[in-house]
């Protein structure tokens, strides 16, 4: 239903994406994009290089006076840290004029993995890519998603639940309070206490040369009933979910409901016993995380996701020489010494998006009107 492409190198001009299938007359505004992507590059952790960008969306088309027009949206986020890679990152131009290429494989990166599938010498050809910085389209996309989804009630947010071995502790049944308190904190974790100490495992990564992974949880609320379809495997929206969020840089983990929990305990205690109270099905448990058979069952839609530690670390790991084949140490460049809360933000993104095109598939038509229609019908 929704459609997006998008392109650009870390430290290329510009990142850029076209939304197409977003219907007419839905209010955006640059500003309510600028906002998630302002939350994409906070956190705890991160490198220098946030402190170089501002990400700021230039919309180029499909949006008039305020309003899409249900043409296809096309943003542009410019890299402001192009202007100390202008040597590195022409576009024209012969080896010769650039810097001596990257040859040293980082293992658990895209580095050998690319090179060899894309016939490539020059690491960062392939790193280029491969960075989270990418994620800016996403984001921008995502931030229109949500903007669609909030007209229908329907809100996501994501917080750290895990750095390293540090684990947050959350009261589940108030997701009103979870949620203000993630936005408030760096790290994007609901527990304050849990949160100093995830600071000190990233300070003491830092001070080590190492890097930190971590756990986060995205919850959406108010979701109706029927979004997705058990009837083919392509058509269930937890398997929609699921490739989403594995997409995103770094996963390596994705779960629903109680995820792999689940396994270890009987059905009578898996499964969410069905109630009908006040007019309504209802249930006093959430193990599903919100979907059955591939479908939303009216519940919180609860995906979790863990990110490894990033590849790129100061204290390199042993590799090899892509050119030369000798062992040598990982090639090292500025990096984050941890990315997990705005991983977070991404995931919402992927999410948004994911839930905002089977809103479209069940409700769907061409303007805001005719879909708002059709769901309150
Ligand atoms: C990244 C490396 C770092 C991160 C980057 C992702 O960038 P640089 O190599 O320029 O220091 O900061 O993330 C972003 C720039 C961003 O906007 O999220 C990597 O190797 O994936």
């Amino acid at each position: 239903m929704l459609r997006y492409l998008t392109a650009g190198e870390s430290h290329g001009k510009v990142i850029v994406a076209i939304l197409e299938g977003m219907p007419a007359n839905l209010k955006v505004s640059p500003e309510d994009i600028d906002q998630e992507l302002k939350r994409r590059q906070v956190g705890y952790g991160r490198g220098e290089r946030m402190s170089i960008e501002n990400d700021k969306v230039e919309v180029l088309s499909g949006i008039r006076l305020g309003k899409t027009l249900g043409s296809p949206i096309a943003l542009m986020v410019k890299n402001l840290d192009y202007e100390n890679w202008k040597k590195i990152m022409p576009v024209e131009g012969s080896k010769s004029i650039l810097q001596e290429p990257v040859t040293a494989l980082r293992p658990g990166h895209a580095d050998l993995t690319g090179c060899i599938k894309y016939n490539q010498e020059d690491i960062r050809n392939i790193l280029e890519r491969a960075s989270a910085r990418g994620t800016v389209s996403l984001v921008a996309v995502g931030a229109i998603a949500k903007k669609f989804l909030k007209e229908f009630k329907i809100s996501i947010f994501s917080h750290v639940i895990q750095i390293g071995n540090v684990k947050a502790s959350v009261d589940r049944g108030n997701y009103e309070v979870i949620h203000r308190t993630a936005d408030k904190s760096d790290l994007r974790c609901a527990d304050d206490k849990a949160a100093a100490q995830m600071k000190k495992e990233i300070d003491s990564a830092k001070e080590k040369g190492d890097a930190v992974g971590g756990i986060f949880e995205i919850i959406v609320l108010n979701a109706p009933i029927g979004l997705g379809s058990h009837v083919h495997p392509d058509r269930r929206l937890s398997g929609k979910l699921a490739s989403a969020v594995m997409s995103i840089q770094g996963v390596k983990g994705v779960e629903i409901g109680l995820g792999f929990s689940v396994a270890s305990i009987p059905g009578s205690k898996a499964h969410d016993e069905i109630f009908y109270e006040n007019e309504k099905f209802t249930r006093h448990t959430n193990n599903a995380g919100g979907l059955e058979g591939g479908i939303t069952n009216g519940e919180p839609i609860i995906i979790r996701a863990a990110i490894k530690p990033a590849a790129t670390i100061s204290k390199p790991l042993n590799s090899v020489d892509i050119a030369t084949k000798e062992p040598v140490k990982a090639h090292v460049e500025r990096a984050d010494v941890c990315h997990v809360p705005s991983a977070g933000v991404i995931a919402e993104s992927s999410v948004a998006i994911e839930i905002a095109s089977a809103f479209l598939e069940k409700y769907g038509g061409d303007s805001m009107e005719e879909i708002a229609n059709r769901y309150n019908a």
